[in-house]
């Protein structure tokens, strides 16, 4: 049996099974076991208006990855997710980030995640246990990208001294 590992990124916003979007994450991550980031509050990206509450771990794992989307929406189901509208609100979600053995694609399943280079609230958490971990789409580290998305640009650029 091969064990592999996988990044999943961890979100709620209305409460559920266990209480507030915290306590969800919180028994989620215990639930998964391997190594966990701490759980942060975001502002809502799309059409919520409630805060979030986010996180990250890593895991090992002999499923594969068909079988462990199965097995994480048993558990969004447990702790009170009902199908719905994309983006609804839900008291927990979980997503396949990165898997070890790199990409993966079948009817209802992409890894990477299609979405998760341009997600502060996916890359910041991830940042904190796997810096170094490569996007095999893109060939940067999870640190990288959580840097791109960061940058700001400075409003304007001051120019070169030297001239008059
Ligand atoms: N699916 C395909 N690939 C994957 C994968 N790698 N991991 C399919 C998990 N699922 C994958 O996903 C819908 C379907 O995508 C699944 O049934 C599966 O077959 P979902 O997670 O049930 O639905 P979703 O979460 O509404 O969609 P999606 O695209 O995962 O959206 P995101 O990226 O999770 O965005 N703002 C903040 N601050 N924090 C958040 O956590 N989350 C969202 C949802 C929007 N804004 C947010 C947050
Ligand atoms: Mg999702």
């Amino acid at each position: 049996m091969v064990t592999t590992s996988y990044a999943i990124a961890l979100g709620a916003n209305r409460p559920g099974r266990d209480g507030a979007p915290e306590a969800a994450l919180a028994a989620a991550l215990a639930e998964l076991g391997g190594t966990a980031s701490v759980i942060i509050r975001t502002a809502p990206i799309g059409p919520s208006i409630r805060r979030y509450a986010n996180a990250a771990c890593i895991i090992t794992s002999p499923l594969a990855p068909p079988a462990l989307l199965t097995a994480l929406k048993r558990m969004e189901r447990a702790a009170g997710r009902r199908p719905g509208r994309r983006w609804g609100n839900r008291p927990l979600d979980l997503d396949i980030i990165l898997w070890s053995e790199g990409a993966w694609a079948s009817p209802g399943l992409t890894i990477p995640h299609p979405a998760f280079r341009e997600r502060g609230f996916v890359l910041g958490p991830l940042a904190m246990i796997a810096p170094d971990w490569r996007d095999p789409i893109t060939g940067l580290t999870v640190r990288q990208l959580h840097a791109r998305l960061t940058r700001r640009r400075p409003a304007y650029r001051a120019t070169a001294s030297g001239g008059s």
